[in-house]
């Protein structure tokens, strides 16, 4: 019937190269870009189908390799919620992008569909946003998508264009909750809820013009373009995009953008001696990540780095300091909001932000490496704050904890209170709720609640970067004939097998002082990672090199 005819042709269409495996891993399917076109349209279909399975709700497809070379692409699908693809449809997303011939896909099909309880062909319906980044292979693996979607009866695309991936995840949110969704509500969004932040900061604070600078590394991708559109919309800072992405500015993520500043920690490609001491901000190729910088020296390219995890400590001081403003305040209304506050880390957060958060009283949980698992953990908090330690991090808010504290204000402002510190906390918290993105980690919302922070605060970057200072660290990559050999436990800060490998590493870390030290095999490439941390660089390096040797 006319299912299985469209299936069997769209699969035709897109032939499987031989040689090719693919392996949705910790951010989707990735390759080069010319070779994704059978894998992205089999990424349509799945997106379809998770739609139909969820009685139509809009799922979302992003088309962006990230902070990967120009030439990559790769390609992930975004559940209603706004977060990414449940796991456990993740074993079928692999068999499907790796089904051998046309009617291989459509048994495969066939049977998940009966095994989900999918009814195919029948009066459902499906939709499928879909959004890309400025790869030159977007627009022509976005027709693959839009082909494997449409080869599921009933399914709804609607192309959102060129987005920066985290503005998908939060229209795909937006719809599901029956808001408006559209790219100008997005910037609608950040504009108004940054407004609202910056009349909340305390009047003796800011008003410093050199406070207000900001010079923002865009990566030459999709992050600077949307920044430059909203700029002259956000009063209260100024803004200076570089690696903008125009033409003849330079090439996508090359000696540029957060992954490359965050790795390097050198300045990133058009910057000069004369932004020695500004603040300066940097996205990767995509938007969902953002670390800061500042150039130390005119004499070399070094810079001071403030990385994903004292972005999530200065989020969480903040968060912290309102709930004790709201909960220990001797206002005349004597309310209370106790909340559950959560901080989640994985292995690669730097052991002195770990000890500083637990130092403030803060409650700090590990798991494995991956915005999937980060994400469902920080939402087991009333208000959950998580940061990979490159950049990628959010606050999540619990519709309860929100709705307490829209009632909670609704009385402060209704009487004499109104003004109070209790009820300005309480506002802060709510534009906090409306400027951070929930549904995942998001430079240009990340950026600017920093932006709001800092004033607040009335805190310089030096200030900022003095919260703690990071312990030394390495990190190595290590090739070996199959990964998956290498098995980790305990949010992959042990090995559990090899079994010999792990005491290895303990008599190694043993040997240095704060010396901790993981291994695991990476979700993106076909390599193992070594991570090691000491009290000295030099220490730090040769726990991680006589670690790697273990390995090899
Ligand atoms: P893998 O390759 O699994 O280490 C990398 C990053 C993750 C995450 C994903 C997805 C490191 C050490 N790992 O994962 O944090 O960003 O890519 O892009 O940076
Ligand atoms: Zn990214």
């Amino acid at each position: 019937r006319e299912q299985r005819r469209r299936l069997l042709d769209v699969a035709s269409r897109f032939p499987l190269p031989s040689g090719c495996r693919f392996s949705y891993g910790t951010a989707g399917f990735r390759a080069d870009g010319a070779t994704m076109a059978p894998a992205v349209c089999r990424a349509g279909i799945l997106a379809a189908l998770r739609s139909v399975k969820l009685a139509g709700a809009a799922v979302g497809i992003v088309i962006t390799a990230s902070h990967n070379p120009v030439g990559d692409n790769g390609v992930k699908i975004a559940d209603p919620d706004g977060g990414m693809m449940a796991q456990h449809w993740e074993p079928f997303a692999d068999a499907l992008a790796n089904a051998p011939d046309p009617d291989a896909l459509l048994q495969l099909v066939l049977q998940f569909a009966k095994d989900e309880g999918i009814s195919l062909g029948g009066h459902h319906t499906a939709q499928v946003l879909l959004g890309r980044d400025t790869r030159p292979t977007g627009e022509y693996l976005l027709d693959a998508a839009l082909q494997g979607i449409n080869a599921i009866v009933g399914a709804h695309a609607i192309d959102m264009g060129i987005l920066t991936t985290p503005q998908l995840h939060w229209m795909v949110r937006s719809k599901n909750k029956g808001i408006k969704a559209s790219e100008s509500d997005y910037f609608t969004q950040l504009i108004d809820s940054f407004r609202h932040m910056l009349e909340l900061v305390p009047k003796d604070k800011g008003g410093d013009e050199l406070a207000k600078k900001l010079i923002v590394d865009g990566a030459n991708g999709i992050g600077g373009v949307k920044l430059e559109q909203i700029k002259a919309e956000l009063s209260g800072i100024d803004i200076n995009v570089r690696n903008s992405g125009k033409e003849g500015e330079g090439i996508l993520n090359h000696m540029c953008g957060a992954d490359f500043v965050q790795k390097e920690r050198v300045t990133p490609h058009g910057f000069s001696p004369e932004d020695v001491g500004v603040r300066c901000a940097s996205l990767d190729g995509d938007a969902d990540r953002l670390v800061y910088f500042r150039m130390s020296s005119a004499s070399d390219n070094k810079v001071d780095l403030v990385d994903g995890d004292k972005i999530l400590s200065l989020f969480a001081l903040f968060i912290r300091e309102q709930l004790d403003i709201i909960n220990n305040n001797g206002s005349q209304v004597n309310k209370s909001m106790p909340a559950r506050l959560g901080i989640v880390q994985t292995a690669y957060a730097n052991g002195a932000s770990t000890q500083f958060l637990k130092n403030h009283g803060l409650e700090v949980v590990f798991t494995p490496t991956g915005v999937k698992y980060l994400h469902k953990k920080a939402l087991e908090y009333d208000i959950g704050i998580y940061f990979e330690a490159n950049g990628h991090g959010t606050i999540v808010f619990s519709e309860d904890f929100l709705s307490q504290l829209q009632s909670l204000s609704n009385e402060l402002s209704s009487d004499a209170a109104n003004g109070s510190a209790q009820y300005r906390a309480a506002m802060r918290l709510m534009a906090a709720s409306q400027l951070i993105n929930q549904a995942v980690g998001d430079a240009l919302s990340g950026l600017l609640l920093v932006e709001a922070i800092l004033q607040y605060k009335g805190w310089s970057f030096q200030n900022w970067c003095e919260l703690y200072s990071d312990l030394p660290s390495r990190q190595l990559k290590v090739k070996v004939i199959d990964r998956s050999s290498i098995v980790t436990t305990e949010a992959e800060t042990k090995v559990s097998q090899p079994s010999s490998l792990q005491e290895l590493i303990d008599k190694e870390t043993a040997n240095c002082a704060h010396g901790r030290c993981f291994v695991r095999p990476s979700g993106t490439e076909d390599v193992v990672r070594v991570y090691a941390e000491a009290s000295t660089q030099v220490e730090a390096d040769s726990l991680a090199r006589s670690v790697a040797h273990h390995v090899e």
